[in-house]
Order: structure tokens, then sequence, then C-alpha cells
């Protein structure tokens, strides 16, 4: 995707330890910025969650997410939400808990976590270009039931940079399926959130722990100053 005359090859400072990258092979995941997770009235509210726990991350995504841009890098975002006839919803997954809503029941952004409604959609801060690709699940991870192995094969992907909601679960998920897979997962730490900041916490020392078990962990500003002062390959 990227020019070859361009500097592609960036050093991240990063938990444990820093990691060379080449942009060329690196794509920008951001995970689930949809209005169901992060507007009151979606499936993270129904729950029975302060949505406003997630807004932090808004601002460190959409300044990579230019930056990523700027350099023509891959750009992922993906959804989690189900078909509108709920097949792809296993029952263990809708009947859950004592949601106020549940997955299928209308709501005030329509129908909560289904393809197609308002709620299910990516705000507006970090809307995809109609260039970048957009993947749907049904899970929490994005590689379970999706054509995310595809696109990364397509365009020569063998390193991530993860962001998105929330850290302990769809982040999470998707970085240990990534990591089984042969991806290093470089997660944004100040990019990915949770309802609960204990769990945030938790989430990022479980990825970077054991000499990086799971992947990486940098901040925002460390993903920038990599991508700023890389150089070309040789
Ligand atoms: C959840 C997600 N928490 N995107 N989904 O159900 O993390």
């Amino acid at each position: 995707m990227l020019s070859s005359s361009k500097p592609t090859l960036g050093v991240i400072s990063a938990e444990p330890e820093p990691i060379k990258l080449d942009w060329a092979s690196t794509a920008l995941l951001i995970i689930d910025m949809q209005r169901d997770f992060m507007e009151p009235g979606g499936f993270g509210e129904t729950l029975g969650n302060d949505v406003s726990q997630l807004a932090r991350a808004v601002k460190p995504i959409g300044v990579v997410l230019k930056a990523a841009r700027d350099t023509g890098m891959l750009v992922i975002h993906t959804r989690e939400g189900h078909l509108p006839d709920l097949s792809d919803a296993p029952p263990a997954k809708v009947e859950r808990g004592a949601p106020s809503l549940r997955i299928g029941d209308p709501g005030p952004m329509g129908r909560i976590l289904i393809r197609g409604e308002a709620g299910h959609d990516i705000i507006p801060e970090l809307y995809p270009l109609d260039s970048e690709v957009v993947i749907d699940k049904p899970g929490k991870g994005a590689f379970y039931a999706t054509e995310l192995t595809d696109v990364l094969e397509k365009y020569g992907i063998e390193n991530l940079l993860v962001c998105g909601v929330t850290t302990e679960v769809c982040v999470n998920t998707t970085v240990r399926e990534a990591n089984d897979r042969g991806y290093r997962c470089v997660v944004m730490s100040d990019g990915c959130a949770s309802y609960f900041p204990e769990f945030h916490e938790m989430g990022l020392k479980m990825i970077k722990a054991q000499g990086g078990i799971f992947g990486w962990v940098a901040d925002s500003a460390a993903v920038l100053e990599a991508m700023k002062t890389s150089t070309t390959q040789g």
C-alpha cells in the first residue's frame, strides 16, 4: 500500500520492549468504536455500564488514524453485531444476564446490536473512509466468522496496531486470536478503554506480561513518534 520511496521502518517504544515495524506490512485495526458501545441507549448501556468511561479513547485513536491515513497504512475497522434475523446470534449470547434491552430489541438507536441500525454504526469522529476495510463480526474476536484473515493476507500484513473497545473483551480477544495466527500486535494503551478502569489496566498488563505473552503495549504518542522518525528500509 505504501509508496516504496517512503521511509517505512519505525521503532515503537513499547512494553515489554521496543518493537521495530515495517509500516508496509502493518495495519491499524480499530475495534468496535460503535455508537452501541459508546453512546447512551446502546448495547453497552443496556448491560448497565457507564458509557462515558469509553470516551477517553476517541481522541488518541483519531490522532493515530489521521497519521495512518497520511502515511497510506491499511486501516481496518470492526463492528460487532448481528443479522436482523439473529441467525448468527447464539441464544447463549442473546439470553445472557439481565440487560434492560436484549440484542435485537428496539432501542433509541434502532434494534440493539443489529447490522444496519444507527447504533451499530461507527461514531462520526472515527467514521471509515470509503477506501477503508470494515469487518462485521458476530463475536468478540475479529477473526471468528469473518473475512479478516483473507484481508490481512491480501495486503501482506504481518503486524497490527490495535485499539478500540473494550480493552478486556473485544480488544483482548482479538489480540489473542491474532497472536495465535502469528501476527505481532501492538496495543495502544490510551486508544483502548473499558467500562471498568481496573479491567482496562489488567487487560493491558495481561498482554505485555511474561515478555509480551500476546503482544506489546504502547501509547499513541509512542506510535506517532515511531511513525515520525521512520527510516528507509535497507
Ligand atoms: C463487548 C466489545 N464488550 N466490543 N464488546 O461486548 O468489547
